[in-house]
């Protein structure tokens, strides 16, 4: 990151939650989220018959020091792996000391936030805007039937730790209930 031309400027495009140019951009499907889903743990070593795209996260690629900012994308797709709903994978910054910023742009979700075993949700609709405190787990989940698209500043040398998550998940899990709508559950 030694040739930046400032200010860095990009095109936000709020329909598809894309962000041109592309300069940091990942996708996660279910084979990345063994373990993740309930529903998985007894599958969890088995193959799995398909492979659906569940998360896009586009960053803009700033240098990782302090006093630097990234803003970002995640357009999580609308669906559920075994009446879950589709979900990022969720994690703690490494630095305890950095917040975040997300505001939801399109579709209707659920942010679980997590510290010291308290586990609040937010709804995320259009024009959410939340506060995720310094030291909180984060994980956004979709609960609509379109693309749920959150833009999201964090300071560029948090870190991202998801080894707590991914071994302990969150406290709170949101399911799919009877009639469709999220029901929140406790995590057993
Ligand atoms: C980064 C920020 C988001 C997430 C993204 C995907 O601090 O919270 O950009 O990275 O929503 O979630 P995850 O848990 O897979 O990184
Ligand atoms: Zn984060």
């Amino acid at each position: 990151m030694d040739a930046l031309n400032y200010p860095l400027s990009s095109y936000y495009d709020f329909q598809t939650g894309q962000i041109v140019p592309r300069d940091s951009y990942r996708q996660i499907h279910l084979s990345d989220m063994r373990g993740y889903y309930l529903a998985d743990r007894e599958t969890l070593h088995e193959p799995l018959k398909e492979d659906p795209l569940l998360y896009e996260v586009y960053e803009c690629q700033v240098p990782a020091k302090p006093g630097e900012m990234v803003p970002c994308s995640t357009i999580i797709h609308p669906g559920s792996v075994g009446g879950e709903f589709y979900m990022t994978k969720g994690h703690y910054h490494s630095d305890t000391n950095a917040a975040e910023i997300y505001c939801c742009l399109r579709g209707h979700g659920l942010l679980l936030m997590q510290h010291g075993g308290q586990c609040l949700v937010e709804t995320m609709k259009p024009g959410a805007l939340v506060y995720v405190p310094a030291g909180w787990a984060h994980r956004s989940v979709n609960v609509g039937s379109e693309d749920l698209i959150i833009f999201a500043i964090y300071p560029a040398d948090a870190g991202h730790d998801y080894g707590a998550i991914r071994e302990k998940g969150f406290l709170k899990r949101v399911l799919r209930g009877p009639d469709g709508s999220p029901v929140v559950h406790e995590a057993s």
